[in-house]
């Protein structure tokens, strides 16, 4: 039995009165804050950095999937508003932790966002709070790291407050799976938890999906996200072998998903960038590493993976060859270098790595990106250019890297100019100066 009745907590739910506190307010946490808001409970974002929290409390969207009209309109009912005071967090009837968990540079898991959010809850955690974990990690964190910090002042998880673990699965920039739409895996620390926590995001997103643990529900994210990282490392190995026989991937992956079941395409590319897929793999890897179990998949897939940008280096090399052109002293310019289509984010976009490479072979380097304004990569800092001006600079190779919806590669391939397409962005376009992955 609870000490506080859950049914509190659900009744509160249910009449929307529960106020909601989301911690992060980034690209997970102000669209599901915005979604709590608009589903009827007044939120409180809290997050380190002031100056989101003055742009939210201004109806000021820094989020492009959250409409600025939305959110203005959420706090302009006093439905929705931010502030960097975690002493807050007390006043609150459920508390969503939505922060980082990159790698450290040993590639080990970096939970000191999470724990350091978690010590701010713990300062005021009250009898019949709900607690969930947004943030991708490894399976164990809720109950080895985030419980025992919460559990400190005596309130049993479960019994005295609810604990649960929900993976975050935004993708930015999908237009058609959204927050509100994408199914909501929820598994708490004991079954109170995970019914207080379906009671939540059941009064707000089109589906919740309870699984028993939070073990399950943090290994869910990481086999969704293993699974595209070794679909993309077999994908890159198939291209390169491909490639070696003579044989054209595209029309390989194209042709492969007609079959209308048991397939799924994945497509060659410079290699992994985001904050996602490079990362979660490592976290589960390292997890499983401490219980003595070798994840050789999702080793391996790094290793191909991690590799593609220094095989486009080497496919530029080959380009240039053909016009008997070194690298050391060719104008190369990249179109894109953000680490998906129609996106502006940089965070391990493998371009930077080609960029790298290519600069210690010699090469001059510029790019376009009507997403990325400015570079600065290791010291170094570049500044996009329009296509035009690529053109006119009369570069050596022109890299396709990141295959924007918005880009025009008619006046480059009437150019004349030597293109090395790592997107099939030509698709199906052929001549002596375009060479694909
Ligand atoms: N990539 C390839 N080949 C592919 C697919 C992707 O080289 O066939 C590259 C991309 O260019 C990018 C990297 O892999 O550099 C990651 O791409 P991604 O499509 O997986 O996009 P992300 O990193 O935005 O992943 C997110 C994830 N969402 C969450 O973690 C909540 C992932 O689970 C989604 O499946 C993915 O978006 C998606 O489907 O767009």
């Amino acid at each position: 039995m609870t000490s506080i009745p859950i049914d509190t907590l659900l009744d509160r739910i249910r009449t929307r009165d529960a106020r909601i506190g989301v911690i992060g307010l980034g690209y997970v946490g102000l669209p599901l804050a915005v979604e709590f808001a608009r589903a009827g409970f007044t939120v409180t974002g809290f997050d380190v950095d002031a100056k989101k929290a003055e742009q939210i409390n201004c109806g000021k969207s820094y989020i492009p999937d959250v409409a600025e009209l939305d959110l203005a309109e959420c706090v302009r009912l006093r439905k929705l508003s931010a502030t960097t005071d975690m002493s807050e967090l007390g006043a609150m009837d459920a508390i969503d932790i939505c922060v980082p968990t990159p790698l450290r540079k040993t590639r080990d898991p970096n939970l000191s966002y999470v724990v350091q959010a978690v010590e701010a809850v713990a300062a005021t955690l009250k009898r019949g709070q709900l607690v969930i974990l947004e943030s991708t990690t490894y399976p164990g964190t809720t109950d080895e790291v985030v419980q025992p910090m919460l559990e400190e002042k005596g309130l049993r998880a479960d019994v005295d407050f609810f604990l649960a673990f929900s993976p975050e699965r935004v993708d930015p920039g999908n237009q058609q799976f959204t927050t509100h739409n994408i199914p909501k895996i929820v598994g708490g620390v004991g079954e109170h938890s995970t019914k207080a926590a379906a009671a939540l995001y059941g009064a707000t997103v089109n589906a919740v999906v309870p699984v028993t643990s939070t073990r399950v529900a943090e290994m869910v994210k990481l086999l969704e996200n293993t699974f595209r990282a070794v679909n993309i490392g077999l994908v890159n190995e198939i291209a390169l072998m491909s490639h070696k026989m003579g044989i054209d991937v595209w029309e390989v992956i194209d042709a492969a998903k007609t079959k209308p079941f048991g397939f799924m395409p994945f497509y060659p590319g410079p290699g992994l960038g985001g904050h996602c897929i490079p990362i979660d793999p490592y976290y589960l890897s390292w997890k499983a590493r401490q219980t003595g179990f070798e994840c050789r998949f999702i080793e391996l897939a790094g290793h191909v993976n991690s590799a593609m940008p220094a095989y486009v280096v080497e496919r530029i090399g080959d380009a240039l060859n053909t016009a008997r052109k070194p690298i050391n002293g060719s104008r190369v310019h990249l179109l894109g270098v953000a680490y998906k289509r129609d996106v502006s984010d940089i965070r391990e976009s493998p371009a930077l790595d080609v960029i790298e490479l290519l600069q210690h072979r010699g090469a001059t380097l510029s790019y376009s990106d009507p997403y990325v304004p400015e570079l600065r990569h290791n010291g170094e800092a570049l500044t996009a250019i329009d296509e035009a001006a690529a053109l006119r600079e009369q570069p050596d190779c022109i890299v396709i890297c990141t295959d924007h919806s918005v880009f025009d590669y008619e006046p480059f391939i009437e150019s004349g100019v030597l293109i090395v397409d790592t997107r099939n962005a030509l698709k199906g376009r052929s001549g002596k100066t375009i060479f694909r992955l």
